[in-house]
């Protein structure tokens, strides 16, 4: 039997089979979970209702994280299926591609900060406080993914950076706050994926480079790598875990 068996799994941030959300669902299915599904717009529907079939869930919801009344919308209909649900993944993430080139301050305006903070880490509280009546009181889990930048200043990332200095943030104000109702909120900070919110980084095929040459593993990590790790911090197995950023990038952080 799975680790995860008897659990049931909201995933927000299938874009594609190779987002790192479909390596989370991925595991947590096979560790036993239940899944259901959100898509940001009918752009993405077809493929989210693909992944929720392969995954054995009828469970597809429409929500734009950036819209108030689709969020109450999704958890409304999400309610009609589950009476509760344990795990909450949000793997979300998204500036101005304009934001994501060049110096920082070169193509920074108020609305490309304002717009990577709102979908990148004020979301993360949104969905948790909106999902909050059905997740309280069953030792649930809810897990973002953030990287690097938000520590560093890394070349191209730039406001992005800020957002997931302020989503990791979220992080341990979120554990603070959810504790005493039995939930726990952790963030996987994870190496550089080729997915399509990574394609809009430019020149990311030279973070990919620089980290299969210098990780202490010499290599990039996997969306089944990440998948493993999210399953494990959702799970009874990290009960005594909370408010943590984990690393899953093949020892990158420890390089000074
Ligand atoms: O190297 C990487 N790929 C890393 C990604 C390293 C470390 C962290 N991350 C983070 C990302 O910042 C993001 O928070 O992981 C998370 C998932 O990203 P991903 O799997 O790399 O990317 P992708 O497959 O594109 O999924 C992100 C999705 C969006 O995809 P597109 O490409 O269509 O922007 O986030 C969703 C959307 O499906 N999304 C939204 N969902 C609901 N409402 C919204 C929105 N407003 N905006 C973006």
């Amino acid at each position: 039997m799975g680790f995860l068996h008897g659990k049931r799994a909201l995933i927000v941030g299938i874009a594609s089979q190779r987002s790192i959300a479909w390596g989370i669902a991925n595991a947590m299915h096979r560790e036993g979970a239940q899944l259901a599904f959100t898509y940001q717009n009918d752009r993405l529907k077809d493929r989210v209702e693909e992944a929720a079939n392969s995954f054995g869930s009828n469970i597809v919801l429409p929500c734009d994280v950036a819209e108030d009344a689709q969020i109450d919308t999704m958890f409304a209909e999400l309610g009609k299926h589950w009476d509760g649900f344990d795990i909450l993944v949000h793997s979300v993430g998204f500036a101005p591609r304009e934001a994501l080139q060049g110096q920082y301050l070169d193509n920074l305006t108020r609305e490309s900060f304002s717009i990577a903070h709102d979908i990148s880490s004020y979301s993360l509280a949104a969905l948790a406080k909106a999902g909050r009546p059905l997740m309280a009181g069953r030792g649930g889990a809810i897990l973002t993914l953030t990287y690097i930048g938000a520590e560093r200043a890394l070349s191209n990332y730039n406001v992005m950076g800020l957002a997931k200095a302020s989503l990791e943030a979220n992080v341990r104000y979120l554990a603070f706050n959810l504790g005493p109702e039995g939930t726990r909120v952790n963030a996987i900070s994870a190496g550089p994926i080729k997915t399509l919110a990574a394609a809009g980084i430019a020149n990311f095929r030279n973070m990919l480079d620089h980290v299969d040459e210098n990780a202490p593993l010499r290599r990039s990590v996997t969306i089944d790598e990440v998948g493993n790790v999210g399953a494990f911090l959702c799970s009874d197995l990290a009960s005594g875990i909370t408010g943590e950023i984990t690393y899953v990038d093949a020892g990158y952080n420890i390089l000074g």
